[in-house]
């Protein structure tokens, strides 16, 4: 099984859409192996975000990152990066089709309300910018009715 890191943007939580977001996943079967709720500081966002550092929208980025709470999730599944990024939509809002989170919730590409992994490595890194391992929960659910 495969994880990703995914982060609800402030947007989410302003707007308070964070039930909405996390029940697309859900509902899909994804499991939820770690969450926090969290302000980011100026040196998480930039590390999280350096890719893009120096790009024209990089302070505006920042600063829609910085403006309230997140949500840091790592959610488990099979081909979890690939599968998440497309329900999340491309990072183009013009280009992000109904039925994707960004197409559905989100106008505007610099608040496109939702960041995820865009790779297994990417994963890993962003991961370890928001979790230790100990706050990764592992559990089964073999057993249960849903599947
Ligand atoms: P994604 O992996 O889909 O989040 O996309 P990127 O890493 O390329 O971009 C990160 C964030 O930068 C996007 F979520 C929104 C913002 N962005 C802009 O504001 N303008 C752009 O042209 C590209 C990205």
């Amino acid at each position: 099984m495969e994880r990703t890191f995914v982060m609800l943007k402030p947007g989410v939580l302003q707007r308070r859409i964070v039930g909405e977001v996390l029940r697309r996943f859900e509902r899909k079967g994804l499991k939820i192996i770690a969450l926090r709720l969290l302000l980011l500081d100026r040196a998480t966002a930039e590390a999280h975000y350096r890719e893009h550092q120096g790009k024209d929208f990089y302070e505006k980025l920042l600063e829609y990152t910085l403006s309230g709470p997140v949500i840091a999730l790592i959610l488990e599944g099979e081909d979890a990066v690939s599968l998440v990024r497309r329900m999340a939509g491309p990072t183009d809002i013009r280009e992000a089709p109904p039925g994707t989170i960004r197409g559905d919730y989100a106008c505007r590409t610099r608040l496109n309300i939702v960041h995820a992994s865009d790779s297994p490595a990417s994963a890993e890194r962003e991961t370890a910018l928001f979790f230790k391992p100990r706050d990764m929960v592992e559990w089964k659910d073999e057993n249960s009715p849903w599947f």
